[in-house]
């Protein structure tokens, strides 16, 4: 049985050993408005080529889990409706029954694992919602970071989730919540959560080591790479709250649940700023790409030497 389809040049670069970087669908299809989500989607991919990477997105199309995309798959994907978002939970009945659906970053860490891939770059996880205390909502990302080897490269959580509690289940977790660059942790649209993060580092060449270190002790799962927005596209934390205070009450109201509410949320966001939240994500993507290409570089040269 094969398990997955990778597009030629991903398979080239796994056989070379050269630098390849994950990226999630459930962003073009659940996370962003078309026509926008395809111009990223394709703009992601050409900033990991430009660092000298491979990019990888992944997704299930008629039961085929494929690792790198063609134009024409990127470009339906876009365009889709009703296509399913998948996490741990349902990609494997997705792929048995012939189904089409994006991968979340669980389910692209489950992909990223099986075909070799060590990063993984996106926009934001997901993570404990607000209210969790009464929904138990709390996303299979955390869990998935827990026993899954990748690292993965975020902007944080977002400001929709609870970022207390989502570090809270993360550090029970086992899972090393990094900061590039800064002390603090980020909030997706915003540079600070305005909590420190357990750990700082402020090199791809300092996280590469950490990623093969942990894989040499044995320790199964990922790391985190909570890489701030740059400074230029943030949308200051005051300014926020109290939109997404807004878009929660509204996703209350009109009785959304489960795996609906990240979509929601983010649909309404994007709306209640003008748009505004959607140029910030668009920057913060591009920014994780980047900087996950040099860590993939990096783990690369690491394997070499070994
Ligand atoms: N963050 C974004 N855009 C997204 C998501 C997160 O900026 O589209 C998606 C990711 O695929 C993430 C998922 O894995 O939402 C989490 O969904 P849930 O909260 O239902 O687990
Ligand atoms: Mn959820």
């Amino acid at each position: 049985m094969t398990l997955f389809t990778p597009a030629p040049d991903v398979a080239d670069a796994l056989a070379t050993g050269a630098p390849v970087v994950a990226l999630e669908s459930t962003i073009i299809t659940h996370g962003m408005p078309y026509p926008q989500n395809l111009d990223v989607a394709r703009q992601v991919e050409a900033d990991v080529r430009a660092g000298g990477g491979v990019p990888a997105t992944m997704a299930v199309i008629n039961g085929t889990l494929h690792v790198g995309l063609t134009d024409a798959a990127l470009e339906d994907l876009a365009q889709a409706r009703n296509v399913a978002k998948l996490s741990r939970a349902d990609m494997a009945a997705c792929i048995a029954s012939g189904g089409t659906g994006a991968t979340t970053v669980a389910a692209t860490m489950i992909a990223a694992r099986i075909a070799g891939i060590a990063v993984f770059a996106t926009g934001g996880i997901g993570g404990v919602h607000q209210g969790a205390e009464a929904s138990f909502d709390i996303s299979a990302d955390l869990m998935e970071l827990a026993q899954t080897p990748v690292t993965v490269v975020a902007a944080g959580a977002k400001a929709i989730l609870d970022i207390p509690k989502t570090l809270e289940v993360l550090e029970t977790q086992g899972v090393p919540v990094i900061a590039f660059g800064q002390d603090d942790v980020p909030a997706f649209w915003s540079r600070s959560a305005g909590i420190s993060a357990p750990l700082r580092m402020d090199s791809a060449a300092e996280i590469a080591a950490a990623h093969a270190q942990r894989a040499a002790l044995g320790v199964p799962g990922g790391q985190l790479v909570a890489n701030p927005i740059p400074a230029e596209d943030e949308i200051d934390r005051a300014t926020l709250a109290p939109i997404i205070e807004q878009a929660a009450r509204d996703a209350d109201a009109h009785g959304i649940t489960g795996k609906g509410v990240t979509p929601y949320l983010l649909q309404r966001i994007f709306e209640l700023t003008e748009g505004r939240s959607l140029t910030a994500n668009i920057a913060l993507v591009r920014n994780n790409a980047r900087l996950a290409t040099q860590i993939a570089t990096e783990l690369c040269a690491l394997q070499k030497d070994a």
